[in-house]
């Protein structure tokens, strides 16, 4: 009856929509934005629903369309990007806007009101965060009463906002074990959700090497076929290398390549004995232990092998940055490594890369554009301050990923205590042991592989300590709040379930969960 009364009716004429009440400020935002103001209204997404964006070469088409698909896996709906039709009553507007691009790269306003949602984006990169912030807001689940075809209103009002620090990394260690690029796209595409704009691989270790390097072909012959345990290992081809990286781009985030020395370099020294410089035979290592390998840091032939390596790597990846590991090398003499450490930063260099080390590269002479990874000694991360040295905060006690969370935990170490989702979340890292504001580009939160060798088994540690350290490093700190946080994570669940996410259940948080096992 109603179908045929609304075919009658002349094409232009407004639906009559009977929208619900809304409260953006409650909304379940992760992390949460600098300034929200609601109107209690509602955008109706529906059949009607088109987006426009600005039609460039910028990159705007592409977050459009991004949106479209995610809207789709919800929704069923397909929603037209840039494209002309009649029907269209409520419209997604993605514009770039000058005077945002001069407050920072990721500033974005998203103005939702009752017939266009208007989002405002200083480019494409923060568009795409404005974009997640958006899929945020929409419902899981269709409005069934507002008309006779579903609809999922999104909660109407303004909003402002822009991140806090300009890095917000998580490290994954696919050299323990290997992971998979299908495993590593699901992880880009849950850090993305939350703003996450790096990936740091940790590609290379005692126990395996996982980048296939055209000119040292063993590398992988032999250093891929091995990880932690009796698992068979794994290594990227530079392509799949190639689709990590272009996928990761999608997702406006880099990626940071690391290959860990003069320390942790066991495998490679297997597949080319002439780099060892323990005095011992190398043999292959499948267990846990660290600090017992080191390359000859005095031979000019492991320098070329350096250069080789770097220069591959660096070839497909468009990032600025080159992670050169440096941590533990306990058998390397302290003079060794030093002169050691700033020859590679000059190859690294030499390849147009800026170079991240782990803290104990501080130690070196090292250049004012490298960059110290704070993880374990205050005393060399006050040291790279000194240096003048911009410092990534990932201190094992806060920030490491694969800590356990608790007593009960399936996974993970506890060499630098347990740390449950509260431990994780409330600290400060723009004043953390000294550390100034001006020095830190972000938080990095690193996971180790030791323990872990599956998706699900990442997702346990990842999930959701990585949801806490998004909102330490995108939320102002004034707006950061352990109660009103465990709200939002808690409301998390339906999400990550839906994304078939195996997440910590933790007892610290009331999880808004589908999941009958977790609500017993
Ligand atoms: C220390 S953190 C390491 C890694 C281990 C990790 C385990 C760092 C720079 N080195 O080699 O995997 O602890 O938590």
């Amino acid at each position: 009856m109603l179908v045929l009364l609304f075919s009658c009716k002349p094409e232009k004429e407004p639906r009559v929509l009977n929208l619900p009440k809304t409260d953006l400020s409650t909304a379940d935002l992760i992390p949460k934005p600098v300034s929200l103001k609601a109107t209690y209204s509602a955008f109706p997404l529906d059949q009607f629903t088109a987006i426009r964006t600005t039609p460039d070469s910028l990159g705007f088409p592409e977050v459009g369309k991004f949106l479209a698909e995610k809207i789709k896996q919800i929704t069923q709906l397909q929603v037209p990007v840039n494209t002309e039709f009649p029907e269209q009553e409520s419209v997604v507007y993605i514009k770039q806007s000058d005077s945002l691009s001069k407050l920072n790269k990721e500033s974005y306003g998203l103005r939702i009101n009752k017939d266009s949602i208007i989002l405002n984006a200083a480019s494409a990169e923060a568009a795409f965060r404005g974009v997640q912030t958006l899929r945020q807001l929409l419902p899981l689940k269709a409005n069934d009463s507002i008309i006779d075809y579903p609809v999922w209103p999104i909660a109407s009002g303004a909003l402002n906002d822009t991140p806090f620090f300009e890095y917000r990394g998580a490290m994954l260690d696919v050299a323990r074990h290997f992971f998979t690029v299908e495993d590593v796209k699901k992880y880009i595409d849950l850090l993305a959700y939350y703003k996450y704009n790096v990936l740091h691989l940790h590609l290379t270790d005692d126990q395996g090497w996982r980048i296939e390097i055209k000119s040292w072909p063993k590398l992988t012959e032999i250093g891929g076929e091995t990880e932690v345990g009796n698992e068979p290992g794994g290594f990227y081809t530079q392509e799949d290398y190639k689709a990590i990286v272009a996928y990761a781009a999608q997702h406006h985030m880099t990626i940071v390549p690391e290959v860990d020395m003069p320390g942790h370099t066991n495998a490679a020294s297997v597949a080319y004995p002439f780099l060892n410089g323990n005095g011992k035979t190398p043999k292959i290592y499948r267990g846990t232990q660290v600090g017992f390998s080191t390359f000859d840091t005095r031979k000019d032939t492991v320098y070329s092998f350096i250069d080789d390596v770097v220069r591959e790597i660096s070839a497909i990846t468009p990032g600025p940055y080159f992670h050169i590991g440096g941590d533990e090398s306990h058998v390397t003499q302290k003079d060794d490594y030093i002169y050691f450490v700033n020859k590679v930063e000059q190859i690294v260099q030499k390849y147009d890369k800026k170079m991240i080390g782990w803290d104990e590269v501080a130690t070196a002479d090292i250049d004012t554009t490298s960059i110290a990874q704070f993880w374990q000694s205050q005393k060399n991360a006050e040291l790279a301050v000194a240096k003048n040295l911009k410092v990534i905060m990932s201190p094992a006690k806060k920030a490491y990923l694969d800590m356990k969370y608790d007593l009960k935990s399936e996974y993970g170490l506890n060499w630098a205590g347990y740390v449950p989702v509260n431990t994780a979340y409330v600290w400060k890292p723009e004043a953390y042991e000294n550390i100034p504001r001006e020095h830190i580009l972000g938080i990095e939160a690193p996971l180790w592989s030791e323990t872990i060798s599956t998706i699900s088994e990442l997702e346990y540690l990842a999930f959701p300590r990585a949801i806490g350290y998004a909102e330490l490093n995108w939320s102002q700190p004034e707006q950061r709040d352990w109660e009103n946080y465990k709200v939002r994570l808690g409301n998390q669940a339906p999400f990550l379930e839906l994304m078939e996410v195996n997440y910590y259940p933790s007892p610290l948080i009331d999880w808004k969960t589908q999941n009958k096992a977790i609500k017993e």
